[in-house]
């Protein structure tokens, strides 16, 4: 299980960390989908979809966040305590060599059915549409759950949104800003080897005489603020809520000047 001495969360078989209800209810041998998540308290609940998570059981995702949901939770708060923070976990555990890549592919699809419930929710919050973004990420990186976050609180803060999903090479980029005509270009990378990658398209539309025509983020967990500010993008973003945000506040500054 996870290192991370700023969890206490348990993974499913692992000993020492806290004790959930849902580990009392289940009783060794027991079918993990006996769980009665309805019956969980919030806290355990959240606890037990951080393990659902790590295990990829991608309809006990589905069920838990529908029950945050209709419990008053609002949808960012289930995005984040439920969905991200297992996804941290989950993310732990692969860099350390406890977790392998098919296993991280079922957490990401467990993942993705929680996003598909939250998705419109976060997107309905009542802003004005106030510019469009052609986001991907880079050529050679499949990594797309934090590219999607970002797309979805931006359709969240009111922006149009074309996603042009994995492995993005700087023809299909060209190719979607000139047909869209966005505000804000984006980039996600998640691989050290891949974040190079969004340099050269940058540098290309400076070739062109069209890197001005475009406010340009990055982001992805390799990235930071230095590398943002050396391959020339406008803004290096952490997460998603700081991406809303920031983008918002550059289409208006772009707008005004
Ligand atoms: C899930 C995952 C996978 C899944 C991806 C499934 C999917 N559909 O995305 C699978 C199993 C396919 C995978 C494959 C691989 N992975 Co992987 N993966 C991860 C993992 C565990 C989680 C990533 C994630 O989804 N995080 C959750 C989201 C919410 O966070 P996020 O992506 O950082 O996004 C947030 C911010 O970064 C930011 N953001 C992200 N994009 C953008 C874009 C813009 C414009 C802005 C403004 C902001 C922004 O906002 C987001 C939301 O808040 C990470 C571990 C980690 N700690 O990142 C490793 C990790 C990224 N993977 C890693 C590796 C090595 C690989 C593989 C090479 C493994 C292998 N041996 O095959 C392959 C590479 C495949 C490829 N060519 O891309 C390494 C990378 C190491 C490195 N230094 O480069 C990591 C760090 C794990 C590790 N520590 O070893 N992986």
């Amino acid at each position: 299980m996870t290192n991370d001495p700023n969890t206490t969360v348990s993974s499913p078989g692992a000993a020492g960390a806290a004790e959930t209800e849902a580990d009392t209810i289940s009783a060794p041998g027991d079918d993990i989908d006996e769980i009665d998540l309805n019956a969980l308290n919030d806290e355990d609940l959240t606890a037990q979809m951080h393990d659902d998570l790590y295990d990829g059981l991608d309809e006990e995702i589905d069920e838990g966040t529908r029950i945050l949901l209709s419990r008053g939770w609002p949808a960012d708060k289930v995005l984040n305590d439920a969905l991200v923070e297992g996804m941290r976990i989950v993310g732990i555990d692969f860099r350390d060599g406890i977790l392998f890549v098919p296993e991280v592919l079922l957490a990401a699809k467990a993942m993705k059915a929680g996003m598909a419930i939250l998705r419109p929710l976060l997107a309905e919050t009542g802003a004005e549409p106030i510019g469009s973004i052609v986001i991907g990420t880079v050529k050679g990186d499949i990594h797309d759950i934090g590219k999607n976050l970002v797309g979805m609180m931006l359709e969240g803060a009111g922006f149009e949104v074309f996603d042009l999903g994995i492995n993005t090479d700087v023809d299909e980029f060209l190719a979607a800003i000139e047909e869209h005509k966005p505000d804000i270009l984006g980039m996600s990378a998640l691989l050290t080897t891949t974040m190079p990658y969004m340099k050269v398209v940058i540098d290309t539309l400076v070739e062109k005489g069209m890197r001005d025509d475009y406010i340009i983020i990055v982001g992805g967990a390799p990235l930071n603020e230095e590398f943002g500010e050396a391959i020339g993008a406008d803004a290096y973003c952490r997460d998603a809520a700081v991406a809303a945000e920031v983008a918002s506040s550059l289409v208006h500054a772009r707008r005004a000047a």
